[in-house]
């Protein structure tokens, strides 16, 4: 087994709006994280991963980049970046930064050449074409409503944005386009970063000819996703590797709509000839509503096992895996899968991060997933900020006729904005996060759930993933064994194994609210328990408690 800091290391996070706010505007900042350094520190993270700190109009929150090469102004000054890089490194923790280079703003000067004219030397920069018969060029929809093409009235021709209109795609089969965003990698490498999360890149090939897609739920338009893993995606990537990453030590990650476990196989090979892990979402996607991202469906627990388990034993050997349940665009996973009630709140936060961080991959944690931070109680639609759940009610209460009263529960669930709500320091004043007014209303529950009780209190959340993340550094057996699914169809308990030469460990987990009977197989009865969320609880009892979790390793 090749091995690789980046294999052996656990990634924290950073939504750089929510998570510090250092100047008292109401919007977390770089001096806000440099502030918060000691605490990740703490909590023993090898890598940050910052969403996007670039010059932005903040249409879609910093997804949409005016320009790759400077600091968004809330988020403070290329200075301050410098210095928030320096003090991570000396706090031993490495920085991967946000590409996000399918699309730009409309406002970056790339796009403001392009669409001044038809004949401008940038308009190949992004995908321009006529209408056809009067309308779109072809049937696909938006990830975020609507069509997936804006007409230009002064040239007359629509350009494509598979997010908004504010995000137009940019053209990657012009060798321009890969020269601009290979030089400004280079230059960003040159800094001293230390990776990149490389936003929607399974997309930046669009199929030949840009035929209809499949229409989506809803009704209205083609699916965008149709973009998924295009034709020259591996040769983009391949060229990027050998131009960019190549001459690097960097950690990179794919962030991958619609890419498949055959596909991953390719992204994120052994050979190492493109990236070094990708995101999946299938996953994320079993709780889905009909043909639509919306429901207030619970996760399903069998399918969750047999998804995860086809791509533990599926990249074992051949690729590298990430682990993930939440980011700036899920919502919260304990109360998607735990039960954030006071009674199981942390104790489900706890087991569910028991069986994520026991596989093999990078495991990643999104600020506030370290508390067991919850969804937000969102009353009405005008409380969100995210286009897409704006965007999303109204397409499909105006125009596909859902009823209000039906659809907003599932927007309240799955929205992306559960996530954004600003991290909970303590139970000051908006949790510490900012003394002004903050951007997006703070949980009222932060009083109960704050990172300054936690760290205090031995048997909290955070410090459970203090344990996680440590067991992991500490062992090979965790971050290199093989993995197999036990019990494939019970409904309440995800039990598993790893193996490696000679050692091997079981964990275990009920992640439902009943009580079980679990008969630990003979060779762990013995064995040393590595790591447990009910400490006082025997676990050779032949019970498991509701959302008990604990992993063993195999008696000497
Ligand atoms: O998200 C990608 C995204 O939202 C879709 O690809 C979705 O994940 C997929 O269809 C499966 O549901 C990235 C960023 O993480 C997100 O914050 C941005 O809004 C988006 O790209 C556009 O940059
Ligand atoms: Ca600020």
């Amino acid at each position: 087994m090749n091995k690789a800091w980046w294999k052996e290391s656990v990634v924290y996070q950073i939504y750089p709006r929510s998570f510090a706010d250092s100047n008292g505007d109401g919007i977390g900042d770089l001096n806000g994280i440099t502030s918060k350094l000691d605490y990740l520190q703490k909590l023993g993270v090898d890598v940050i991963w910052l969403s996007p700190v670039y010059r932005s109009p903040n249409a879609d929150n910093g997804y949409d980049i005016s320009d790759y090469e400077a600091i968004m102004k809330e988020f403070g000054t290329m200075e301050d970046y410098d210095r928030m890089l320096k003090a991570a490194h000396e706090h031993g923790i490495r920085v991967v930064m946000d590409l996000v280079v399918n699309h730009t703003s409309d406002e970056h000067k790339w796009f403001i050449e392009s669409r001044s004219s038809r004949t401008n030397p940038k308009r190949d920069y992004y995908i321009w074409r006529d209408p056809v018969d009067g309308h779109e060029p072809n049937n696909w929809g938006s990830n975020f409503s609507g069509s997936a093409w804006k007409l230009d009235e002064k040239t007359g021709q629509y350009y494509l944005h598979l997010f908004a209109e504010k995000q137009p795609d940019l053209n990657w089969s012009n060798p321009a386009v890969r020269r601009e965003v290979f030089d400004m990698m280079t230059r960003w490498c040159e800094k001293g970063i230390d990776g990149f999360r490389m936003d929607v890149i399974s997309l930046i090939s669009k199929p030949e000819g840009l035929p209809d897609a499949a229409v989506m739920g809803g009704g209205l338009y083609g699916d965008p996703n149709i973009c998924a893993n295009g034709p020259h995606v591996h040769e983009y990537l391949q060229e990027m590797r050998k131009t960019v990453l190549s001459r690097f030590d960097l950690m990179t990650v794919g962030e991958c709509a619609g890419v498949t476990l055959e596909e991953a196989k390719k992204y994120a090979n052994a050979a190492g000839t493109e990236l070094n892990m990708v995101f999946q979402f299938e996953h994320v996607g079993l709780d889905g509503g009909d043909g639509i991202k919306w429901s207030t469906k619970k996760m399903p627990l069998v399918p969750l096992k047999e998804n995860l388990s086809k791509w533990q034993n599926g990249l074992d050997g051949v690729a590298w895996n990430s682990l993930y349940f939440c980011n700036h665009d899920q919502p919260r996973i304990v109360s998607r899968l735990g039960n954030d009630s006071d009674q199981y709140r942390e104790r489900s936060a706890k087991a569910i991060a028991t069986v994520l961080h026991m596989m093999q991959g990078t495991p990643y944690v999104y600020q506030g997933e370290e508390l067991g931070m919850t969804n937000y109680p969102w009353k009405s639609v005008d409380e969100f900020n995210d286009l897409e759940s704006i965007n999303g009610y109204y397409e499909l209460t105006e125009k596909a006729g859902m009823k209000p009263e039906e659809l907003f529960p599932m927007i309240a669930h799955k929205s992306r904005d559960n996530a954004r709500t600003p991290m909970q320091w303590d139970d000051s004043d908006n949790a510490g996060f900012t003394t002004g007014k903050p951007w997006l209303a703070v949980n009222p529950n932060y009083r109960k759930i704050n990172a300054k009780e936690q760290v205090a209190r031995p048997d909290s959340v955070f410090n459970y993933y203090r344990q996680l993340i440590s067991l992991r550094h500490s062992s090979e057996l965790i971050v290199y064994g093989h993995y197999e699914l036990l019990l494939p169809d019970d409904p309440d308990l995800f039990v598993y194994r790893r193996y490696l030469d000679d050692k091997e460990l079981l964990c275990a987990a009920n992640l439902s609210e009943h009580a079980r009977t679990f008969d630990i197989p003979e060779r762990f009865r013995s064995g040393r328990v590595l790591i447990q969320n009910m400490p006082e609880h025997d676990v050779r009892d032949g019970q498991i408690a509701p959302y008990e979790a604990y992993v063993l390793l195999k008696s000497e």
